[in-house]
């Protein structure tokens, strides 16, 4: 009942060219796609030209980050209504990049998942433990604070208009990915705790799976019962590659 989403996340990568021959290469894959939507989430300098890349419409776009902030002197940021005024669909909030390069606190991320959420854009919530605390078995713990931010600001209905995107962060850009079984036990916990209170937003909504996802492993993780999807990095950057993760998500 839910439709998978596979998103590529770019990170800090890509060039005017590089971004043409991407959009380019994935439009016909996209187009042939079905029970599943694609997405991607380039460098916000690049979202116009992935608005037209994209105007049929078989991928949607959104951004990696959002500042709290709508308009005013915040020399070098990027507002959830300038976002939107591209066409995005989606945002990535609390991305643990974010969080730790940017010192992005659960109290920003509720915050920013407001201001992405209230100016027309799908917040992408990107939650997850470190090493260190799935070692000291702090894993649903942890989660459950990330999502215990939103919740406790925003109200557990406000997940319902959004994606949940679980990203162990020993797993991020590692090429070690969570065995299929060790994401699904985290994706089956979060929806439990979800649906403790609010069984409705936890039937609905999306839990991708990100951390080296890549065509080797897609699709056995897409197959677990609470994994809905992918958020991918590296393997989003090459068309063979994200065109394969999309197929293991049909
Ligand atoms: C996790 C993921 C995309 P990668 O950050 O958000 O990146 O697939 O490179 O681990």
């Amino acid at each position: 009942m839910r439709t998978p989403l596979v998103m590529g996340n770019w990170k800090l990568n890509g060039t005017k060219e590089s971004v043409a021959e991407l959009l380019n290469g994935l439009a016909g894959p996209a187009a042939k796609a079905t029970g599943v939507e694609v997405a991607v989430c380039p460098p916000a300098i690049f979202l116009g030209q992935t608005e037209a890349l994209t105007k049929d419409g078989a991928i949607e776009f959104g951004a990696q980050n959002c500042d709290l902030n709508v308009a005013g002197a915040f020399t070098g940021e990027t507002s959830a209504v300038m976002v939107k005024s591209f066409g995005a669909k989606y945002s990535l909030v609390g991305h643990s990049e974010r969080r730790t390069l940017h010192a992005e606190t659960d109290e920003v991320v509720a915050a920013k998942f407001k201001v992405i959420q209230d100016n027309g854009l799908v917040p992408v919530l990107c939650i997850g433990e470190t090493l260190e605390e799935r070692e000291a078995d702090k894993t649903n713990s942890v989660v459950e604070k990330q999502l215990a931010a939103v919740i406790a600001a925003h109200g557990v209905a406000a997940l319902e208009n959004s994606v949940i995107a679980y990203e162990p962060v020993w797993a991020i850009g590692t090429g070690k990915v969570a065995s299929k079984e060790q994401a699904q036990e985290v994706h089956a916990h979060i929806r439990q705790w979800l649906a403790a209170q609010d069984a409705n937003v936890a039937a609905k909504v999306q839990i991708l799976y990100g951390g080296s996802v890549g065509p080797a492993t897609a699709a056995e993780l897409f197959a677990q019962p609470d994994i809905d999807g992918g958020l991918v990095g590296g393997a989003s950057l090459k068309v063979a590659d994200f065109t394969a993760i999309i197929e293991a998500a049909q």
